[in-house]
């Protein structure tokens, strides 16, 4: 026996336990320990064996840290075909959250029961990947092939009474696993339960695959692992023998093992939880925060009430006037009904949300009291530097200040204040109780404690927290503004801005630049381009079509048309018949001969302006590691997740190549395409993104 498996006897039932914590992952000891464990209960001659997980879950699945190493016998696919070969009854009792191959041990069992609470899931297409030992087609025999398909390619948790109704347990019972599970199979023995292997029941019925595999394909936006699950499904129902479908699960589960995919979504998986670890605040408290104020009720500030109010934070919101205090009440009550329409909230919690927990004032005595305030006025620094200073002087000891700006620099507002120490940037995205990425951005005077109650608050909103530091735009702005101006270049130079996001959508973006811009607003950047005017360099190439439709008033879905025109009531918008003539007229201009390019050229050049300025980003310490950026692209800007992040996909490409064509391009335009030092060093030393990564930890 391994010491992650503790075996035990009551009576002619053996008592398999894992100890495995967190999660009781299938690592190569819990699966001998398993294995042993069968054996010995077999050669003891006992009757029955019970698994179970100890502490907070049962095996929440495959040791996802041994992916891309050599495999261990026993294999998870090859102890799954033992279990349920196993010349006596096998009972799994499930808590926690029974996920991948997990659920496929259980399913290899031959009876199942579950506490109440428990969740079920073979989410491995999220992982790039597909249930691996045999739960592609062991599912859709206990639970027939439309529900397995719908399980097993969305890799949605699902709860013990859906998996009672589906089949896929047998018995749902309050009480401890061990207690459950003993009795249960004390139960089938008494009654003479036969063992009930899975692979003996019929081949599940077939549905149209090729269907179903379309249909998933698109939905995946370019992700292979839904879709190619849908074939292994196939193979339950098709295949001469339960043998031959696991050999084709096998094969389909080998080829996506070895894809650039899952190795883009197994870094996503880990830089998630990585991404709010910081070494410096391991041991720093954060501040208590009961309360929040919020500065400004526009788009930001109502939709950072909400998500405050949302986690059971107290808002007190302060606008300029009554009636601009009453539209940010509409606003915030507008959000909150978005989530009661959909059951997220309850009738009474949207009325203590909108009543009680929620102050509208215009006057900022009201903030006397709140721990933690968050300012959302308009992007203008003087603006922001009066806001501060009347934070300053109504706030009490110990508030935090923070500002939502999203390229204002932290160090000039905290200079307003006589406590910087108290001002941090909390920048979130919009809608602010959608979005899950919150830029914490760190001041060169801000204390410890802040940043640790900046990351504590962001925990609490169910954000991706990513710690940044302060230049313009922090890390994802920063960013978008270089792929935003790679392709603009790219217009000028002759791309049509509808090639560009016809590309970035194949990429598995869910739009593109043009038409994010649309969304966003084009005044927002046109304001940008203005501030940034007088600093120009004046190296820098200018385009000017973007401002002509600015000013021609077209900002986008708010004026209902900008790059595309909107109808109301329709889905996305038609091209803009102006824009070309824009595009033309700026060309004519700028003396520039429009040519031709490609969809690799645009993607390529689209990706080499990111990764580079991601590269100076974490070159300069902005960003504290490349996953940072990572995750700041996934959760921020739409990056699609089985890429990994731009850094992640640099590194899957070759960071030579990558140099070598920003040199190349460097020709034509050497200010914009100025290699980042950290590349060229990487490159030098035959390094990667992913090796900055490693060293952090
Ligand atoms: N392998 C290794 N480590 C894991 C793990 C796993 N499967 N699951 C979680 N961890 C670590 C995680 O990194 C974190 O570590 C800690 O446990 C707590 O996790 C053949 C091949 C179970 C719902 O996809 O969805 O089976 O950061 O912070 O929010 O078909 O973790 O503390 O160092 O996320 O309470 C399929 C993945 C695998 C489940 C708990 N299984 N895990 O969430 O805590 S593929 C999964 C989760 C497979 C077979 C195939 C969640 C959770 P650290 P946490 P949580
Ligand atoms: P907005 O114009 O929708 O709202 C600003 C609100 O601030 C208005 O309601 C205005 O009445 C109020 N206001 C202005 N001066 C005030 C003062 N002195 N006291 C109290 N209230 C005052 O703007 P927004 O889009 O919500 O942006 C707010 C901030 O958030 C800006 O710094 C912006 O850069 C940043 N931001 C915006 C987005 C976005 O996508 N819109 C995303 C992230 C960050």
């Amino acid at each position: 026996m391994t010491h992650a498996i503790h075996y035990e006897r009551v009576d002619d039932i053996a008592i398999l336990k894992a100890q495995n914590p967190p999660v009781n992952a299938l690592g190569i000891d819990v699966r001998l320990g398993l294995l042993a464990g069968i054996e010995r209960a077999e050669a003891e001659g006992a009757r029955a064996v019970l698994i179970y997980g100890d502490g907070r879950t049962f095996f929440a699945g495959a040791d996802i840290r041994e992916f891309g190493k050599p495999m261990k016998d026993p294999g998870l696919p090859d102890l799954c075909n033992r279990i349920e070969a196993a010349d006596l009854i096998v009972v799994s009792a499930l808590h926690g959250t029974a996920l991948g191959g997990g659920l496929e041990v259980a399913l290899s069992s031959h009876y199942r029961i579950a506490v109440p609470s428990a969740k079920m899931g073979l989410p491995e297409v999220h992982l790039g990947i597909l249930p691996g030992a045999g739960g592609t087609q062991r599912l859709p025999r206990v639970a027939g092939t439309e529900a397995a398909l719908d399980m097993i390619t969305s890799g949605r948790h699902f709860g013990a009474a859906e998996a009672l109704e589906k089949g896929v347990i047998d018995r749902v019972q309050e009480g401890e696993p061990r207690e459950i599970g003993l009795a249960y199979a004390r139960e089938l023995l008494d009654q003479g339960a036969p063992r009930r292997p899975v692979c003996d029941m019929p081949a599940p019925a077939a549905v149209d695959f090729d269907a179903v595999y379309e249909k998933t394909l698109a939905k995946g936006r370019g992700q292979l692992s839904p879709a190619t699950a849908v074939r292994a499904v196939q193979a339950a129902c098709e295949a001469a023998s339960f043998l031959e479908g696991l050999r084709r699960e096998r094969e389909l589960f080998t080829e996506l093992m070895e894809s650039d995919q899952r190795q883009g979504l197994i870094h996503a998986f880990f830089s998630e939880r990585a991404v709010s670890k910081l070494p410096e605040l391991a041991d720093v408290t954060p501040r208590d925060v009961a309360s929040v104020g919020v500065i400004g009720g526009g788009t930001m500030g109502a939709g950072i009430a909400t998500a405050a109010l949302l986690a059971g934070v107290s808002v007190v919101l302060v606008e300029r006037d009554a009636s601009a205090a009453e539209a940010a009440g509409q606003r915030i009550s507008g959000n909150l009904s978005g989530a009661l329409k959909r059951g997220k909230i309850s009738q009474d919690q949207f009325d203590t949300m909108t009543g009680d927990a929620l102050e509208l004032a215009t006057e900022y005595g009201a903030l006397g009291q709140v721990d933690l305030v968050i300012e959302a006025v308009f992007e203008d620094m003087d603006v922001k530097r009066e806001v501060f200073k009347a934070l300053d002087a109504n706030c009490k000891p110990g508030a935090i200040l923070a500002s939502n700006t999203s390229y204002l620099d932290i160090n000039e507002i905290a200079a307003a204040t006589s406590r910087p120490r108290d001002v941090i940037g909390l920048h979130f995205f919009s809608p602010a109780h959608v979005m899950k990425l919150l830029e914490v951005v760190v001041a060169d005077q801000t204390d410890p404690d802040v940043v640790a109650t900046g990351f504590a608050l962001g925990k609490r909103l169910r954000k991706i927290s990513v710690r940044s530091g302060v230049c313009d735009g922090f890390i994802g702005n920063r960013i978008m503004n270089a792929y935003r101006k790679a392709a603009d270049y790219m217009v000028l130079d002759g791309a049509s801005p509808y090639q560009i996001d016809r590309v970035m959508t194949g990429f598995g973006f869910a739009m593109g630049p043009f038409a994010v811009g649309d969304l966003a607003g084009l005044d927002i950047g046109w304001a940008a381009r203005k501030r940034r005017a007088p600093h120009r360099d004046p190296r820098e190439r200018v385009v000017h079509f973007a401002d002509m439709l600015c000013e021609g008033g077209d900002f986008g879905q708010k004026t209902g048309k900008g790059f595309y025109v909107y109808e109301a009531g329709k889905r996305g918008g038609t091209p803009n018949p102006d824009v070309e003539k824009y595009i033309a007229q700026d060309q004519a201009d700028q003396g520039v001969s429009p040519r031709e390019f490609s969809d690799a050229e645009i993607l390529r050049r689209y990706m080499c302006a990111m990764v580079n300025e991601a590269a100076k980003v974490v070159g300069e310490g902005i960003a504290r590691r490349p996953l940072d950026v990572d995750m700041v692209l996934l959760f921020g800007y739409g990056f699609p997740r089985y890429h990994g992040g731009p850094l992640k996909w640099a590194d899957l490409q070759g960071l030579a190549g990558i140099l070598a064509d920003i040199e190349t391009y460097a020709k034509e335009d050497p200010y914009f395409w100025q290699p980042a030092p950290l590349l060229r060093t990487l490159v030098a030393e035959g390094r990667c993104f992913d090796d900055l990564n490693k060293a952090e930890k």
